[in-house]
């Protein structure tokens, strides 16, 4: 049983509910030797861990296997406690990038919950673990896990990574559709699938770069646009989610695939994230994006400063983000970024300066995000002393962990709220007499509602009096044509 734990933290998830790839890949892996595999995506379903309790007791696995990211870890590791306190023959599992990296401190701290980490891929690597296992013999032979041996933590040689990403084979049908919806959009399901593994920017706050190995693998376009044929003809699967940290790194397999979308015609919605420096590269071919089905971009720009661009080892400036952002824009989609603020220079000064230079980024939707120091980024010596928040479970993004020499971490929190405010006011105007893009329209507007409804705003604005009563009612008006 492989279980996405039941965290939450409000913000991506306030749009939608999207399935766990990695889970969808493993589990493919696990059928072909012959294991009886169950996807269980306690995160959608809104479970709580008492729920899983039941669950686990009534399914009764062999084996449970768990995802962790940073922010996830404490869910997934108490997900364990359950599975050993219901069923104390059962073998747990944990992998994702945070035991990737943390596996030491997570077998220390968790000794007799977690049995297994996985560093890095798992496809391969829990097949043979299991296998292993199952014939009696020593786990020693295993590339790529980590597990107390004698009391300490003991890691394996590396697992090399899988060469060809498209032998691998995702048990689609392990999928529950309908716990998976986007809320701005009637009759949707989504799916998020992968054209590649790995990401060759090292962005210092960033863990994806060291995570992947800095290798990048890509897929054959037939292949992958074949999957998203398959996915919507066998599942009525009508948008796609491109889970690669940068699907467009090779303009000429970019190109093959947009092609190969746009002669399939098919009625779907693409979702994809991507560098500002391909945008700038592909201004002559962004209207092929569109034709082909993306409907949305996420350009992480992180900062207005150019200064900070560079300590975040961003290759781009200024203006080429606010280029790019304007070239997404123009052509139709909805452009979604975000800002990273809370460094240790921080101040009330600079966070004002930010959201006045946000405006002129001017995306769709601008995501004011708090620095979480990962453990094992690059940046994490240096912001070590400015730790005030422990707890794995508030590294979200959303949640302050540093305090700024120059304020408290309550009044960080403020000003980020403020901005929130104070960009989406500017935005409801501007999308109320939006002409001529009624899809775009429709879904800023609902997505609006949605990020107003379910995210970690929601109580936080109540804090700050609100939303303007005015754009209460306008929001209202605007969501009901
Ligand atoms: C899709 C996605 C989501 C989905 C998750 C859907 C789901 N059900 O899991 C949604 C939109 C909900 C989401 C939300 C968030 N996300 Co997110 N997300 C991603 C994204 C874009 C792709 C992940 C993916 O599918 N990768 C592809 C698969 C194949 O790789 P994988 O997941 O790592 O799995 C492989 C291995 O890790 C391993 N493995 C993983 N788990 C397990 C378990 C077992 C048992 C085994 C054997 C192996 C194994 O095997 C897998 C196959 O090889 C990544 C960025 C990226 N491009 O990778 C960010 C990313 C994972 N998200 C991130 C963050 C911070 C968040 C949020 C906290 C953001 C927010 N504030 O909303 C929330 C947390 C919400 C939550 N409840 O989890 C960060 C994590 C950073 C970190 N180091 O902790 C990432 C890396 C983005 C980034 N660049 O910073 N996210």
């Amino acid at each position: 049983m492989l279980i996405t734990p039941p965290y939450h933290c409000g913000v991506v998830e306030s749009a939608g509910r999207w399935p766990n790839l990695g889970f969808i890949y493993i589990g493919g892996e696990l059928e072909k030797h012959g294991y009886e595999v169950e996807l269980y995506d306690a995160m959608s379903k809104f479970h709580t861990h008492e729920q899983i309790r039941e669950h686990i007791r009534e399914s009764k696995p062999h084996v449970v296997g768990v995802t962790a990211i940073t922010a996830t870890v404490n869910d997934a590791v108490k997900v364990l406690e359950t599975a050993k306190s219901e069923l104390p023959e059962v073998t747990t599992v944990i992998g994702g990038v945070h035991p990737t990296f943390m596996y030491e401190e997570l077998l220390n701290n968790a000794p007799d919950t977690v049995d297994y980490c996985i560093i890095g891929e798992g496809e391969l690597t829990l097949p043979d673990l299991l296998n292993t296992l199952n014939k009696g013999k020593d786990p020693v032979t295993v590339q790529g896990i980590a597990y107390l041996r004698s009391g300490t933590p003991f890691r394996t040689p590396p697992r090399p990574l899988i060469e060809d990403l498209d032998s691998l084979s995702p048990a689609w049908h392990l999928a529950n559709w309908s716990d998976y919806p986007l809320y701005f959009m009637d009759h949707s399901h989504v799916a998020i699938l992968s054209s590649s593994r790995g990401c060759i920017h090292e962005c210092s706050f960033c863990s994806q770069h060291k995570f992947w190995q800095g290798s990048y693998r890509h897929r054959d376009p037939e292949k992958f646009v074949g999957e998203i044929e398959h996915l919507n003809s066998v599942y009525g699967i009508n948008v796609f989610f491109i889970a690669d940290e940068y699907p467009t790194r090779d303009r000429a397999r970019w190109i093959r695939i947009l092609d190969l979308l746009i002669g399939k015609s098919m009625d779907i919605h693409i979702l994809l994230e991507t560098c500002v420096t391909d945008i700038l590269r592909d201004k002559d071919i962004i209207q092929k994006y569109r034709e082909a089905g993306v409907l949305f971009i996420y350009l992480g720009v992180e900062s207005t400063n150019n200064r900070r661009l560079e300590e975040f080892k961003k290759e781009t400036k200024f203006e080429d983000s606010k280029t790019a952002l304007k070239i997404v824009r123009d052509a139709g989609m909805i452009v979604e970024s975000s800002l990273i603020l809370g460094m240790p220079d921080e101040t009330p000064e600079t966070v004002k300066e930010t959201l006045k230079l946000a405006k002129e980024y001017n995306a769709d939707y601008m995501h004011f995000l708090l620095i979480a120091p990962w453990p094992y980024a690059d940046m994490y010596p240096d912001l070590k002393d400015y730790i005030e928040e422990w707890d794995y479970s508030r590294y979200n993004l959303v949640e302050p962990i540093l305090k700024p020499e120059k304020m408290t971490r309550d009044e960080l929190m403020k000003e980020v709220l403020n901005c929130y405010k104070n960009y989406y006011m500017g935005k409801m105007p501007e999308w109320a007499s939006m002409k001529g893009n009624d899809l775009k329209k429709s879904c800023l507007i609902r997505g609006m509602k949605a990020i107003m409804e379910n995210s970690f705003l929601k109580d936080h604005m109540k804090g700050l009096g609100g939303m303007p009563k005015g754009v209460l009612k306008m929001m209202e008006k605007l969501s009901d044509n």
